[in-house]
């Protein structure tokens, strides 16, 4: 008898130590849900990497909003285990996005998809707050307004407190919030999901790039951001992720890098533009992946794509490469009609290898990530 308490005692305190040293997310008052997505995400990482889709189930390869579809389930069978979602032009007050996807419709897919046991992520083309309040007379060229209108190094300055546009991004951050709101289970439970706004920060082709905004402007946009979610409006089911677009050194990725106590994952953006990607994403992610697990931060390639029509993308570049590292997730952009990355030959929405990608033990998709719940691991 003794004996056998002492073996429970042990046992209780082997598990207890075990489970306390998984690592947290950055927000203290995370709900429960939240917590258990970022451990299972921590420890999913050392095992595989997740596949994501932009858009996945919004429009695909040849079809616009059917409910249930996505063309990574046509080629493969099973659904991404990370569907991204875009909000652009949330802000505006439309009620759709920049890519004409209705926002009431992503709302009810990011139930769905959390009903079914996947990860939602979420990123964010805000318009330019300042340049889009021109006269058209004086709006600078084709992208003029837009997220990529980088006429002005003021724009950051100008959404800060004190600056000229801080009551207008106020009520655009109050717009997030309550469309953040709306991500309710059937019982009311908010549910968690990875939020990546202010992305590619490395490149200077958004207002907040890194020649468009200074480094100390960067990390204040994303504490005002997240304090106002988090603190005014009471959002706890948000991971916060950091993103660069290709860089060369760990130094290059943590410009304006805005702090343990908000981020929860660091992230990289990275296309295919040459011959050079394979070493060069190496390179990226080693350094990349190495400090995320030193911070106890997720990881993840939050896009990429593949330009070479040939064949071996998915098995000889993404999967060796990236499973080398412990990569959360590799996520394709949108499937567009016009799209330059992944335009396969034929009628296929991704190119034939893609299903060694998807077969491979290494890649995980929804079904590998159904059992155990992500959502209520302890
Ligand atoms: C970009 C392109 C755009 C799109 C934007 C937001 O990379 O795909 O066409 O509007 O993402 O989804």
């Amino acid at each position: 008898m003794k004996n056998s308490i002492l073996l429970f005692l042990c046992a209780a305190l082997l598990f207890s130590s075990c489970s306390e040293k998984l690592p947290v997310p950055a927000d203290k008052d995370a709900t429960r849900e939240t917590v258990s997505l970022f451990r299972s995400m921590w420890e999913l990482q050392q095992k595989g990497v997740m596949y994501g889709h932009q858009d996945d189930l919004m429009y695909g390869y040849n079809w616009w909003y059917e409910e249930g579809r996505s063309d990574t389930k046509d080629f493969t069978g099973d659904y991404p285990a990370i569907a991204g979602f875009e909000l652009g032009w949330l802000e505006l007050g439309r009620e759709r996005s920049l890519d004409s996807v209705s926002f009431v419709q992503i709302s009810e897919q990011v139930k769905a998809h959390y009903k079914r046991g996947g990860i939602i992520t979420i990123s964010w083309h805000a318009n330019n707050p300042l340049t889009m309040q021109l006269p058209d007379s004086l709006k600078p060229g084709r992208m003029a307004g837009s997220a990529w209108d980088v006429s002005s190094t003021e724009v950051v300055r100008s959404i800060l407190p004190g600056g000229e546009n801080h009551k207008m991004f106020n009520t655009w951050l109050d717009r997030l919030a309550e469309f953040f709101i709306t991500f309710k289970d059937d019982d009311g439970t908010p549910i968690p999901f990875i939020f990546r706004p202010y992305h590619e920060h490395s490149g200077s082709f958004f207002w907040w790039g890194t020649n468009i905004c200074t480094d100390e402007e960067y990390t204040a946009l994303w504490r005002y951001t997240v304090e106002f979610l988090r603190d005014r409006k009471g959002l706890h089911n948000i991971l916060y992720a950091y993103n660069t677009d290709r860089v060369a050194s760990l130094g290059q990725y943590l410009r304006g890098y805005p702090g343990d106590d908000i981020i929860d994952m660091l992230s990289l953006d990275m296309y295919d533009r040459g011959e050079v990607f394979k070493s060069e994403l190496d390179s990226a992610l080693n350094f990349v992946t190495k400090e995320a697990i030193a911070r106890k931060k997720l990881t993840a390639l939050s896009e990429t794509g593949g330009r070479r029509r040939g064949g071996g993308w998915w098995t000889e570049i993404i999967l060796p490469v990236a499973s080398k590292y412990p990569v959360g997730y590799v996520l394709t952009w949108r499937h567009t009609y016009g799209s330059r990355f992944f335009r396969s030959a034929g009628q296929a929405p991704f190119p034939q290898d893609f299903l060694d990608f998807y077969e491979s033990g290494k890649s995980l998709f929804l079904k590998d990530i159904q059992e155990p719940d992500v959502y209520t691991r302890e």
